[in-house]
């Protein structure tokens, strides 16, 4: 497939935080391979924003909040499931800036997330609530894009859920896979594909953008 981003398209970039990236603290293999690929699909759109995971130390999230609890444990909360991560993306450290070698000078959004401390939120869009709204989609609306092409870390977490929900609030979404990586806990990656393709979420890889 051959797709020439037009006026209406936007890059979403999803969470490239030092933490995500190799020695980070929730580290996503292979993480920094898709810097050069993200900055040269930049170059690309008109369009770029950036998600940035953010979350205050106390946050829900992190299994180092919950007694007995390790990294990848699954908890019932409020919403829903939550898997327990280890500390990530604290605001005020160096985990949670976003990448220097991004290169994305044009980038005219950075919406952060999950800095409620009771709710996560993978999704660039809503907290897990499924109701907590980031602003995202009237930011979209207001700028009249259409088109969304996803790309960041990791696959089967924030840049699938964004997706996701990109998909159901009615823009067309693209994800381009050599543009991510995945965690792929406990088959999360291939579930993350599975609900995305029955979403109706299409499947690119970096060179079908011209
Ligand atoms: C993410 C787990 C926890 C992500 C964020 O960016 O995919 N994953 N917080
Ligand atoms: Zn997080």
């Amino acid at each position: 497939m051959a797709i020439a981003p037009a006026p209406g398209d936007v890059l979403i970039v999803v969470d490239v935080q030092y933490d995500f990236l190799p020695g980070g603290s929730l580290a996503v293999a292979g993480g920094d391979q898709i810097i050069p690929l993200v900055n040269k699909l930049g170059r690309k759109f008109a369009n770029v924003v950036l998600t940035q995971d953010w979350h205050p130390a106390g946050h829900v999230s992190f299994a180092s909040n919950h007694p007995n609890a390790k990294p990848f444990d699954v908890i019932d909360l409020p919403y829903g499931a939550q898997v327990l991560w280890p500390d990530h993306c604290v605001w005020e450290t160096h985990g949670a800036e976003l990448s220097a070698e991004l290169d994305l000078p044009h980038a005219q959004l950075i919406i952060r997330k999950g800095y409620n401390e009771m709710v996560d939120s993978y999704s660039g869009f809503q907290e897990a609530d499924r109701r907590t709204k980031t602003g995202l989609e009237g930011y979209l609306r207001e700028r009249r894009l259409k088109r969304l092409f996803v790309t960041g870390l990791a696959t089967d977490f924030c840049v699938a859920w964004t997706a996701l929900d990109a998909c159901a609030a009615g823009f067309e979404t693209f994800v381009i896979e050599d543009a991510t990586r995945a965690i792929d806990a406990d088959g999360s990656l291939a579930k993350a594909w599975g609900d995305m393709a029955a979403a109706g979420v299409q499947r690119l890889v970096a060179s079908d953008i011209v």
